[in-house]
């Protein structure tokens, strides 16, 4: 337990380095470092066994007061392949306005389509300026946009990438866009937006399922080494031939897997 929370916490403060905010998923508008206004995704870089489940929350940072935003869209594709969306959840709480009129919002696209492998989202206000008369201001600030959840078909890597993202403010003017919408828009502000990577396989012999296996791995076998099924401690992961003991022969699988990375 003290191990998992140990690397929990590390990969927070990791990724807390990476992709702007983080403090706000929790509740709290904080100030970011970076002034641009950034989309980008939490986690950012993720591993994982084939067949698991993973959510990534898809965030909007450091959206300017001055003009605000009244809609954005983005849409995030990946290999379908490798991966396949169970579902998006909109964290549209923020843009209702008045909280309780959920009418006010229109909802242009939330679409989730794994043939090609991709989520396309658009929230607007439909009525910005009643909204604003009735002092509503403009979105600023950051905020989560969407959760998606998402399966490990297969083994593989993959690009959770963004494009045609784009905020708008209450006169249709663009306050961001991507590279991509670059020559049909002139954007208020650059902005910046970072896309996520997703790696997925099958070698259980990568314990911690960081994508390697390595001296943390034998380090894991170490310390469960003697225990069988059912005894305090026991960790049926470190069990590679699922034999229910943690012996000699576990140590000797990973012996022959030891460096191999995906
Ligand atoms: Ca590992
Ligand atoms: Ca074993």
């Amino acid at each position: 337990m003290r191990r998992t929370f140990a690397f929990t916490l590390a990969s927070v403060l990791v990724l807390g380095m990476v992709c702007i905010p983080i403090h706000f998923i929790e509740g709290a508008v904080v100030q970011s470092e970076d002034p641009l206004p950034t989309v980008c995704i939490r986690p950012e870089n993720i591993t994982l066994r084939e067949g698991e489940t993973f959510s990534v929350s898809i965030i909007i940072a450091n959206i300017p007061a001055d003009p605000g935003m009244i809609g954005v869209q983005f849409k995030m594709s990946w290999d379908p392949t490798v991966l396949k969306a169970l579902n998006m959840t909109e964290v549209m709480f923020h843009l209702v306005t008045p909280p309780s009129e959920w009418f006010n919002i229109w909802g242009i696209k939330n679409v989730v389509d794994n043939s090609v492998g991709y989520v396309f989202y658009a929230y607007v206000w439909v009525d910005p300026y009643r909204a604003i008369n009735e002092g509503y201001a403009p979105i600023s600030g950051n905020y989560t946009l969407a959760t998606v959840t998402l399966q490990a078909l297969s083994q593989g890597s993959t690009t959770l990438h963004f494009y045609e993202v784009a905020v708008g403010d209450e006169n249709g003017r663009a306050v961001i866009v991507s590279a991509d919408m670059l020559s049909d828009y002139t954007p208020l502000f650059s902005s910046i937006i970072i896309d996520g990577h997703v790696k997925a396989w099958n070698l259980k012999e990568d314990i911690n399922v960081d994508g390697v296996v390595d001296l943390f791995d034998a380090t894991l076998l170490g310390v469960h080494f003697g225990l069988n099924a059912g005894e305090p401690d026991w960790d049926a992961k470190v069990d590679i031939n699922g034999d229910g003991t943690i012996d000699i022969f576990d140590m000797i699988a990973v012996a022959q897997k030891f460096g191999e990375s995906i």
